[in-house]
């Protein structure tokens, strides 16, 4: 049993023994069941202790026994019980009371808690609701309100902001199980079956319908396309209108039903994906076991500018101290107001106290000196996209800083070798790819060089988790992974464009999908300026005219609808004018005459017959385009794991995560599917090389073998020929 019995002083005291985080398996939830009887039965214990091993108490149900059918005493069972004794229970919790954790808490009669503690029913974020009794207790514990808000989002809630909730009925320090035995043989005279009443008869006043109205309104728009939190509202708002145990067993039913959902299975997948990441191999041998990361206690960021101000703001606001520099003090004031008004934001949102705001300004050092970085442990470049620049600051670092400095640059698409070879410390110098706007988006995609050493990737690795980013490591290559395969995605909508549709049809497919933002409106947000030079920067480097008339560029095919909506002035949201037009900066995208005449006189112009082109159409040639990329970027080994890059979608470019992202996806539809699509798309349009299979799609479309095993495959640890 997963659960130790020990009796101090008669007191039973039950300990949840399931490494490393006490999830509630069967065997857990067997051994809580057993325990209870057991101590119920024997005359001389008088009272009940329910904790956890390891400080802390438990994450909830165990997430991988989802997919088996282990039974075994649900959560609600081992809570009926509870609830009936005449001897009192107390969860004595430290760490975290997560899902089925905080619901075996809430079945307790009483609950105790570190000031450190951590409580929430995150099961939405896994696309389930709680469903041991969360739904009908937790309300009932809080209000309507506050278990909506707990529950549809899935946040944590502090110990202390748990007790005025009603969650907590005390905050304790010292020993955990010590409290625990002194706090219930304290209750061991009060008749707690009035106790545990308490919990099953409260009634709700106010307007439910209201209540649910306003609930369902907000995770619709809040969380558009995902069915779980609304299947969280209807039950929170069952606990109020049901009959107790009506509300319990409808609760289990809905449970079970997103239990089964694709939608859930698929966020399951996230999760475990999001923590396999963090197992990172360098192909030089070093890993995220043998690589010890260096401490970061102080930092510089080199560039005031959005990107750079908001790189500046996510390391004072995770308490690294950090000197930001500019070339002039006018680029500097107006980057230090940039980070002002971030930080006034913050506190706008609640995210942090005016205060803390404060504080974490005080750790801000403005400065116009590159000289000032010397002594720092780790700085960030953030300047302009421009090799040359960029090879001209890492010179300088090189020179200035301390030999232990790790020299980061923050490039969206050049070769990390192509800026270390300007140092004489290779080993020291990584790309940090922040994604913009860098303070809000979670992604940082970490990029190695072919010195960089496992010491400074560990070192980065951290540092993304500290700064509450998640980071991915990946190799160099143009673009690394997130641009790379955002290339053939957006090519293919451009494609489309001058075949027949619309910015509006395509976007509108998108987001119809799951995608929050449609390819064109993420264009105009970033300026279409910046696919200009992009492309014009590439004809530069070829030595090769870019011609908005030719319908090939550099032996590809090309669209020149970028070049031409530039030269009419359109730079995207910044002008009002782009893919769309836009009333002011902060409005919505509206649909334009006037580019949709740019368009078809850019058809006529190059004799392209526009045709009527479907939504399956338009979903499959850009996402299919941006998978086999996928698994090319496999099959070169720049990526270990096609989680890796799923990461990278959900978290870069939003994509839902009840979709599993972009692999996920495809292992959805059948590998064998994709790679006929990919090859009929190929036959079709030859001169986009995007369409050219990869190898590695090809062989794993002729097997059936899950996504965990596909990098394997890439990488030679796994020989399909001999399977
Ligand atoms: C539920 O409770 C349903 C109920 O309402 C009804 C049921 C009847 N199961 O994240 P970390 C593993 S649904 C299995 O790196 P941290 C995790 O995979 C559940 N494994 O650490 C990792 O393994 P590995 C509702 C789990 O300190 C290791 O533990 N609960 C579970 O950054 C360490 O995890 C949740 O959704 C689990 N429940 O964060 C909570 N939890 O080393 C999910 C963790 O092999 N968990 N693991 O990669 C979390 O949010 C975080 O893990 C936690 C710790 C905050 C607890």
């Amino acid at each position: 049993m997963m659960a130790d019995y020990t009796v101090r002083d008669q007191v039973a005291v039950i300990e949840l023994d399931n490494p490393p985080v006490n999830a509630l398996g069967s065997a857990v939830r067997a051994g809580i069941y057993d325990g209870i009887r057991k101590a119920d039965r024997d005359p001389n214990i008088k009272a009940v202790v329910i904790c956890g091993k390891r400080g802390t108490f438990c994450a909830g149900a165990d997430i991988r026994e989802f997919d088996g059918g282990k039974n075994g005493p649900w959560i609600t069972d081992i809570g009926d019980f509870i609830d009936n004794m005449k001897k009192p229970v107390v969860a004595a919790i430290e760490g975290f009371a997560l899902g089925g954790g905080l619901e075996v808490a809430l079945f307790c009669h009483y609950r105790i808690a570190l000031k450190t503690v951590r409580v929430g029913q995150p099961e939405v974020q896994i696309g389930l609701l709680p469903g041991g009794g969360g739904t009908i207790r937790l309300p009932r514990a809080t209000g309507l309100k506050n278990a909506l808000d707990i529950i549809t989002t899935g946040n944590h809630v502090p110990a202390e902001k748990a007790a005025k909730m009603g969650i907590i009925d005390q905050i304790v320090t010292g020993d955990i199980i010590e409290e625990g035995i002194k706090f219930v043989k304290s209750k061991c005279n009060i008749d707690t079956s009035l106790v545990c009443l308490r919990m099953k008869t409260v009634k709700y006043s106010g307007d439910l319908d209201d209540i649910s109205e306003a609930a369902m309104t907000k995770v619709k728009s809040k969380f558009k396309g995902a069915i779980a939190p609304i299947v969280c509202v209807k039950s929170v708002i069952n606990s109020a209108k049901m009959p107790y145990e009506k509300g319990i067993d409808t609760e289990k039913e809905h449970f079970q039903d997103l239990r089964h959902s694709s939608q859930s299975k698929a966020m399951r997948y996230a999760f475990f994906a999001e923590r396999a990441i963090t197992r990172w191999q360098l192909p030089s041998g070093g890993n995220y076991k043998t690589a010890k990361p260096l401490p970061v206690k102080t930092s510089g960021v080199i560039g005031a500018g959005t990107m750079g101000g908001g790189i500046a703001l996510c390391l004072i606001t995770s308490g690294i101290p950090c000197i930001l520099v500019e070339q002039n003090q006018q680029f500097l004031d107006k980057g230090l107001e940039i980070v002002k008004a971030q930080l006034m934001r913050t506190v706008q949102l609640g995210k942090l106290s005016t205060e803390q705001a404060k504080k974490c300004f005080t750790m801000l050092k403005p400065t116009t000196n590159i000289e000032d970085l010397k002594n720092v442990d780790l700085v960030i470049e953030a300047v302009y996209e421009d090799l040359k620049l960029k090879r001209e600051i890492f010179e300088k670092l090189d020179r200035i800083c301390k030999s232990e400095t790790i020299l980061c640059t923050n490039t969206s698409s050049l070769h990390i070798d192509s800026i270390a070879t300007a140092t004489k410390r290779q080993s020291k110098v990584v790309g940090t790819h922040f994604f913009a706007p860098s303070y809000i988006m979670k992604l940082l995609e970490n990029i190695y060089g072919t010195k960089t050493s496992a010491e400074t990737v560990a070192t980065v690795m951290k540092l993304g988790k500290t700064i509450k980013k998640v980071p991915v490591l990946v190799g160099s290559c143009t673009g690394f992974v997130a641009n790379r395969m955002l290339k053939p995605y957006s090519e293919e909508a451009q494609y489309c464009l001058e075949e027949g549709s619309t910015p509006s049809i395509v976007d509108t497919v998108l987001m119809d999908f799951g995608m929050p933002i449609g390819n064109f409106q993420v264009s105009d947000l970033s300026g279409l300026d910046i696919g200009f030079r992009i492309k014009r920067e590439a004809a530069r480097k070829a030595g090769v005219e870019l011609s908005k008339n030719s319908r090939f560029f550099l032996g590809q095919r090309n669209c020149g609808l970028i070049e031409k909506l530039y030269e009419a002035g359109r730079m995207g949201k910044k002008n009002g004018k782009g893919w769309y037009k836009y009333e002011s900066l902060n409005g919505k995208p509206i649909v334009d005459p006037e580019v949709t005449m740019l368009i078809e006189e850019h058809c006529r112009s190059l004799g392209i017959e526009r045709r009527n082109i479907g939504s399956q159409e338009i979903l499959e040639r850009m996402q299919y385009a941006m998978i086999n990329e996928g698994f090319k970027i496999l099959e070169e080994g720049l990526c270990t794991m096609a989680e890796e890059i799923d990461v990278i979608w959900i978290y870069g470019f939003s994509w839902p995560k009840y979709m599993g992202g972009p692999m996920y996806y495809a292992s959805q539809i059948g590998l064998k599917k994709i790679y006929e699509k990919v090859c009929y798309y190929h036959k079709t349009f030859p001169y986009s090389m995007h369409w050219v299979p990869s190898s590695l799609l090809a062989k794993l479309s002729q097997i059936d073998l899950p996504l965990s095993e596909w990098g394997d495959v890439a990488q030679g640890r796994k020989l399909v020929n001999k399977l």
